[in-house]
């Protein structure tokens, strides 16, 4: 049985969490991180020396990294829809999934934490903003989701996102092609169970 070490509130657990559900494979969650078992003990850190959740356990093959994990699972468990085999395809997943998780993510990250800490600048929602509006206008290119026509690991790894935009206050521009894409994610039930109940 594949075992997945994280917790459910942890947006990077989320996305392997959805994934499991999408291609119908179960697995054993061992609560790990914060509030639950620690990750800054020998045994935790042998199997990810950064400590960090979520960490995926597969027989002798330990997998950590978000998005290393999805594409572990997407391999393993040959779910070529999600991840192509085609190298070309592939590599428009892989490119967007390297920009969510180093463009969209970071800077929300960051003006989320200084909003919770009581700063009033947010520096960062500009290029919040900025990364936002880029991610509108390419789900306005493909018409449906970020690397095409179906739902791929692309949308799984910036899911957390595109699910905080919404949550987010303040006076923000209309992008209203993210707006329908959000809808969109939100008929899965995967989605619905793993990511649009993160905080
Ligand atoms: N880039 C890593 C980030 C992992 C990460 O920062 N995980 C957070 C939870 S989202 C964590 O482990 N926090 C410490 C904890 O829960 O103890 C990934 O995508 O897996």
């Amino acid at each position: 049985m594949i075992r997945v070490f994280g917790r459910r509130n942890s947006s990077n657990a989320a996305k392997v969490f959805w994934l499991l559900d999408e291609i119908g494979q179960d697995y054993e969650l061992v609560p790990t991180g914060r509030g639950f078992a620690p990750t800054d003990t020998p045994k935790f850190l042998a199997m990810n020396p950064h400590g960090k959740v979520p960490v995926l356990q597969d027989g002798d093959a330990v997998v950590w990294e978000s998005n290393t994990v999805l594409r572990y699972l997407a391999s393993r468990f040959r779910a070529a829809g999600l991840w192509p085999d085609d190298l070309a395809l592939r590599a428009r997943v892989d490119g967007w999934m390297d920009w969510a998780s180093i463009s969209l993510a970071p800077p929300l990250t960051r003006l989320r934490k200084a909003r919770a800490a009581g700063k009033v600048e947010d520096a960062d929602l500009p290029a919040v903003i900025a990364a936002f509006a880029l991610l509108d206008g390419q789900i306005g290119r493909t018409g449906a989701f970020i690397a095409g026509s179906a739902l791929s690991l692309a949308d799984i790894t910036a899911a957390p996102s595109v699910h905080r935009w919404s949550l987010l206050a303040g006076d923000r521009p209309a992008l209203p092609n993210l707006d329908t894409y959000a809808a969109r994610l939100d008929a899965f039930p995967g989605y619905r169970r793993h990511i649009a109940s993160l905080n």
